[in-house]
C-alpha cells in the first residue's frame, strides 16, 4: 500500500486538527443525517484518553465518535478521491455525509476508501465510530467482560493482557488524497546486490488501475541524477557503483514511477528505496555482508497527552537520542509503528525489528518460571482460549503490504512472547511464519520474541525463526536484588541456546529493570538508579562471553503508561529515559558501551 504523498499527478489534503468526539453511550441511535450532537472537542491525531481530563473519557470502554467537516477544491472533483486513515485504533467505521463508506478492523495499519461518490459540492461531514474493544479474537488480547450498572444498563470492561494502557482513537493522520482515475496502485522494490562488484539489480514490479500504455520506472540517486531507467510494469535495472543502505549511513534511492497514456503524462509516483543486503548464516546476522550487531532498543509509541498518537517531534527526538548513545536499531514493540516513522528510520539509517500487534497471547500471564522446570507438556490452554488466527494473518498481510519496500526493515517480529511452550504453539505458529515468508517479495528473516518461561528444552516454535530473540529479566522478575545468581541464569541459558540452535543468532530483544528517576541507595537496590545499572553490566558481561550473541535491545528506551497493577506506579519505569526523555544514569554507561562497540564487525 503505497503511503499518500503529492506529485506531479497527485495532491494530499491531511484533515489532523480539532474534531469533534463523542461517547457512544448505546442508548439511542445516532441520526447520522446530522451533525454528532457533542460540544466535546478531540485532537486528531493523538489518542482520545489523556486530552479530556475527565475519567469518563480516560477509562472508557467501548465506541466513540468522532467527526469533522471539509470541502474539497472544485480543481480535485475529476480526480479519484481516497479517504486514507494511517490508523484507527482497534476498528472504525467511516461515514460521509451519513453514508457508510468503510470498516477495518485493526488498530496499528492504514486502510482506505473512494469517495468519489459521496461526496457534495462545498462542505461534507466525516463521521467515525471507533471501538477501542479487545477480546480472544483481536490483535492485541483483551479480556473482555460484561456486566450490567445499578440501573441495568450494560457496561463494557476490557483488561489488556498485555503491559501498556489501551490508548485508542484517530492516533495517526486522516488524510485525502487525489490521483487520476487511472492510477498506480502499488510498486514492489526488490533490490538484490552484488557486493563484490558494488552493483545492485533492482526489479521493480508496478500495479496498475485503468488504462495506461506505458510505465516507465527511473532510478534516482540522492543528488537528483538518473541512474537507471527502464520500461515496463515489471522491470529489472542496474545501478553500477551502488550507494548501499548501511546503519547509521543510510543511503536512499528514488523509484520514479511514471504512467502514460498516448504519450501523456497521466500519474506520478515516488518511492524510496535502499540497496541492502541480509543474511542469517552460521550463528551470524550479516548485513551488506559483514556480522551486524543490535544496539537498541524495544519501546512504544507513547508520549504525555497524544498517548499513542503520532508526534514526529518526538520521534525525531528519540532517534537523535538513540544515535548519541552508539545505538543502531529498534524493535517496533509491540504493534507497527506509523509510516511516518518507518520513513524516519530509512532516512537515519536506523535498524528495524517490525512487530505486529501479536502481544497477550497468553492465557495465564506471569513470569512464574517453576513451572517449566516440571518439564514436559505444559499445562496452558492459550491455544484453546485463542481465536486470533484471522487477526494474525490479517495483519501480517497488512504490515507486509505496507512495509515490504522500507530498507530500514530487516526483520519481521511474529509476536511478543506467546505462550510459545505450550501445546498447540506450533501448528498455531508453522502456517504464519510460512504465510510471511510466502508474502515477504525480499525474503526478509523472521522471528517471534521469546517469553522467559520458555527455556530451550520448553520452547516448541524455536525451529520456525531464523534468530532466537529473547525477552529475559534474571535480576528483575526473578533473582531481584542478587545479579551474582541472575548472571550465572543468564550465561548458563544463552549457552544452552548456542548449543542447542549452532546456526541460529541469538539476541536479547527485552531486559531491563524498573527504575524510579532520582531514587538513589548506596547498597544499589532495586528501584534505584544504581541497580539499574549495576543490571545491565551484568548483562552486557556476560552478552560479551557468548560468539552468536548478536544484538542488545533493551527494555525500555522510556518509561510508558500502562493499565494500574500493583507493580505498576504512574506505568512501567524500565524506561533508562524518563517519559519526557530525560537520562537516568545508566545512560552514560550505555552511551559509553555502545559507543565502543561497531555496527558492524563486532565478534567476527
Ligand atoms: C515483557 C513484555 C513487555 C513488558 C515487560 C515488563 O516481557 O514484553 O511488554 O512491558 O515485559 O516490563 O514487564
Amino acid at each position: 500500500m503505497l503511503y499518500p504523498i503529492s506529485t506531479e499527478s497527485r495532491i494530499v489534503m491531511d484533515l489532523s486538527g480539532v474534531w469533534r468526539f463523542m461517547i457512544d453511550h448505546e442508548e439511542q441511535e445516532l441520526d447520522l443525517n446530522q451533525p454528532l450532537p457533542t460540544q466535546e472537542l478531540m485532537a486528531v491525531p493523538a489518542s482520545f484518553n489523556d486530552q479530556a481530563v475527565l475519567a469518563e473519557i480516560r477509562q472508557h470502554n467501548g465506541y466513540v465518535w468522532y467527526e469533522t467537516d471539509f470541502t474539497v477544491a472544485k480543481a480535485l472533483h475529476d480526480q479519484r478521491l481516497v479517504l486514507r486513515f494511517g490508523s484507527a485504533t482497534h476498528e472504525a467505521w467511516v461515514y460521509v455525509n451519513g453514508k457508510f463508506v468503510v470498516h477495518h478492523k485493526g488498530g496499528f495499519t492504514p486502510f482506505e476508501a473512494e469517495i468519489n461518490d459521496h461526496l457534495v459540492s462545498g462542505s461534507n461531514r466525516l463521521t467515525v465510530r471507533i471501538s477501542n474493544l479487545l477480546d480472544y479474537s483481536t490483535l492485541p488480547v483483551g479480556n473482555y467482560r460484561e456486566t450490567t450498572d445499578e440501573n441495568g444498563k450494560l457496561v463494557r470492561k476490557v483488561d489488556e493482557n498485555f503491559d501498556f494502557f489501551n490508548y485508542a482513537g484517530l492516533h495517526r493522520p486522516v488524510k485525502i488524497y487525489s490521483t487520476p482515475k487511472s492510477y498506480i496502485e502499488d510498486i514492489v522494490i526488490i533490490p538484490d546486490v552484488d557486493l563484490v562488484n558494488s552493483e545492485a539489480d533492482v526489479q521493480v514490479k508496478v500495479k496498475t488501475a485503468g488504462a495506461f500504455d506505458e510505465v516507465k520506472v527511473t532510478i534516482v540517486d540522492e543528488q537528483g541524477q538518473a541512474v537507471a531507467t527502464a520500461s515496463g510494469a515489471d522491470v529489472q535495472l542496474k545501478i553500477n557503483d551502488v550507494n548501499l543502505w548501511q546503519p547509521l549511513a543510510a543511503y536512499l534511492y528514488t523509484a520514479k514511477v511514471e504512467g502514460y497514456q498516448n504519450g501523456a503524462l497521466v500519474d506520478v509516483y515516488e518511492e524510496p528505496f535502499g540497496v541492502r543486503k541480509i543474511e542469517v548464516t552460521g550463528g551470524k546476522f550479516l548485513l551488506n555482508g559483514e556480522s551486524f550487531y543490535f544496539k537498541g532498543f524495544g519501546k512504544h509509541e507513547d508520549t504525555y497527552i497524544r498517548g499513542r498518537g503520532l508526534d514526529e517531534a518526538y520521534n525525531v527526538h528519540d532517534i537523535k537520542l538513540m544515535k548519541k548513545m552508539g545505538a543502531n536499531s529498534l524493535r517496533t514493540s509491540h504493534y507497527p509503528y506509523s509510516e511516518e516513522m518507518m520513513r524516519l528510520c530509512d532516512r537515519e539509517g536506523i535498524v528495524v525489528i517490525d512487530e505486529t500487534p501479536a502481544v497477550g497471547l497468553f492465557s495465564n500471564f506471569n513470569f512464574d518460571i517453576s513451572i517449566l522446570e516440571k518439564g514436559g507438556d505444559i499445562e496452558d490452554d492459550t491455544w484453546v482460549k485463542m481465536n486470533t488466527t484471522e487477526a494474525h494473518e490479517q495483519v501480517i498481510k497488512e504490515l507486509i503490504a505496507r512495509d515490504k519496500n522500507h530498507a530500514c526493515v530487516v526483520m519481521w517480529s511474529i509476536a511478543n512472547e506467546p505462550a510459545s511452550f505450550a501445546k498447540g504453539s506450533y501448528e498455531y505458529f508453522a502456517p504464519l511464519f510460512a504465510l510471511a515468508r510466502e508474502l515477504d517479495p525480499q525474503n526478509r528473516p523472521c522471528t517471534f520474541v521469546n517469553i522467559m518461561m520458555a527455556l530451550p528444552k520448553a520452547d516448541k516454535c524455536t525451529e520456525l525463526v531464523d534468530v532466537i530473540a529473547l525477552n529475559r529479566y534474571y535480576g528483575w522478575y526473578v533473582q531481584l536484588g542478587d545479579l551474582k545468581t541472575a548472571e550465572n541464569k543468564t550465561r548458563q541459558e544463552l549457552l544452552e541456546w548456542q548449543t542447542m540452535y549452532p546456526e541460529k543468532p541469538i539476541m536479547y530483544t527485552e531486559y531491563g529493570a524498573d527504575t524510579v528517576a532520582g531514587f538513589h541507595s548506596v547498597y544499589g537496590e532495586p528501584f534505584s538508579e544504581e541497580y539499574q545499572e549495576d543490571y545491565y553490566r551484568m548483562n552486557s558481561k556476560v552478552f560479551d562471553e557468548i560468539p552468536n550473541f548478536i544484538g542488545e535491545q533493551l527494555w525500555n528506551f522510556a518509561d510508558f503508561q500502562t493499565k494500574f497493577g500493583i507493580v505498576r506506579v504512574q506505568g512501567n519505569k524500565k524506561g533508562i529515559f524518563t517519559r519526557a526523555r530525560e537520562p537516568k544514569m545508566v545512560v552514560r554507561y550505555l552511551s559509553e558501551r555502545w559507543n565502543s562497540i561497531p555496527h558492524q564487525g563486532y565478534k567476527n
